[in-house]
């Protein structure tokens, strides 16, 4: 009786794993055959019933039969990793005689892109192009720029100390310093270059950034000098007209002083994260140089005076390019890189 219900079993189960389709119907078929509570265990259990010489007789043929069944269960789980593999490698199949595609074709940042073009349209204007370093003395980023230690207008600008008392400088500011002591006047001076301040980043604000510094000391310099080049500058980066506003700014190395702002790009004016919803974006502080920044550089004031301007260089390309987020720029991201 016992034997029977083994030798169906046996065939069913045997039907099943060679029926099933998927990794899954073969589970499902070993669990109901072979699992704790399957058939088969159920078998044994009624073995218990059996008389003694039956007994061992009947234990072994369930025993070749579980055999059976766990050597047909793992040769068709083989069958199943035998198709995968090859499923895979014929998706991974590359033809290596092909052409390699070539190299990519390159272009240069977006920042060294408008920074090489102001350079040339500068020095198209007599200007030299000076470079300083990111690691200043505090002297240089502020004392020489008229803001001595107890100044307020040092909180402006929130800064990395380092441990010997140098600091990463704040603004390109200092190299007007460097530029007045190397050069003397007449001068007339760019300073691109990165600085850097400890701020929170948000869509227009980065800790790393770039500026341009632009500085022109001479006799009789006047505002609308200032505005003059201010204008070509803005007219060479964008080549159409933008809406500009100017309104009186303080920055203590200057006198008078002035924030250029230009109506937001991006929105149009009407208002977005760039321009924190005013449509209108800081970006070309400027003013006459202050009488005290002279003469702590060693230039007569009485003979001698200047503007200077502290573009966002950072913001310019954004404003140009329509970048929504200057979190963007310094990134490395080449989807947003191969844009340009
Ligand atoms: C200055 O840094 C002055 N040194 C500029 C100056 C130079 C004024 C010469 C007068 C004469 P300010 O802190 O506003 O000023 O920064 C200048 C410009 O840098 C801003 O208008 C803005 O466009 C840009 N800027 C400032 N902070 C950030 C920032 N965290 N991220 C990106 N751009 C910034």
């Amino acid at each position: 009786m016992l034997e029977t219900t083994l030798a169906q079993l046996e065939a069913s189960a045997q039907e099943r794993i060679r029926a099933s389709a998927t990794a899954d119907e073969l589970e499902a078929a070993r669990v109901e055959a072979l699992g704790r509570k399957g058939t088969l265990a159920q078998l044994s259990k009624d073995m218990g019933k059996l008389a003694p010489e039956q007994r061992a007789a009947t234990g072994k043929r369930l025993n070749a039969v579980k055999q059976a069944l766990e050597a047909a269960l793992e040769a068709r789980q083989g069958e199943f990793a035998g198709q995968a593999l090859k499923a895979r490698l014929d998706a991974e199949w590359i033809d290596l005689t092909l052409p390699a595609p070539g190299p990519r074709p390159a272009s240069l940042h977006p920042l060294t892109e408008i920074q090489s073009e102001l350079e040339d349209l500068f020095i198209s204007m007599g200007f030299a192009v000076l470079d300083g370093p990111e690691v200043e003395t505090e002297f240089n980023n502020f004392d020489a720029l008229n803001m001595p230690s107890d100044h307020p207008a040092r909180d402006m600008q929130d800064t990395f100390w380092l441990t010997d008392g140098h600091l990463l400088r704040t603004h390109t500011s200092p190299v007007q310093v460097r530029g007045m002591r190397k050069l003397g006047p007449p001068l007339r001076m760019i300073a691109p270059g990165r600085v850097f301040r400890n701020e929170e980043v948000d869509a227009s604000h980065e800790h790393t950034f770039y500026q341009l510094e632009g500085m022109m000391v001479d006799r009789e310099v006047s505002i609308a000098h200032m505005l003059y080049f201010m204008k070509t500058l803005l007219a060479g980066i964008f080549k159409r007209d933008v809406t500009v506003r100017l309104r009186p700014g303080f920055f203590p190395f200057v006198e008078p002083g002035f924030e250029l702002d230009i109506q937001c790009l991006i929105c149009g004016g009407g208002g977005c994260p760039v321009c924190k919803q005013g449509g209108w974006v800081e970006l070309l502080p400027c003013g006459l140089v202050q009488p005290n920044v002279l003469r702590l550089s060693g230039i007569d004031p009485e003979e001698w005076n200047g503007f200077a301007f502290g573009l966002g260089l950072t913001r310019l390309v954004m404003m140009r390019y329509g970048i929504g987020d200057i979190r963007l720029l310094l990134s490395g991201d080449l989807r947003f890189l191969k844009q340009f």
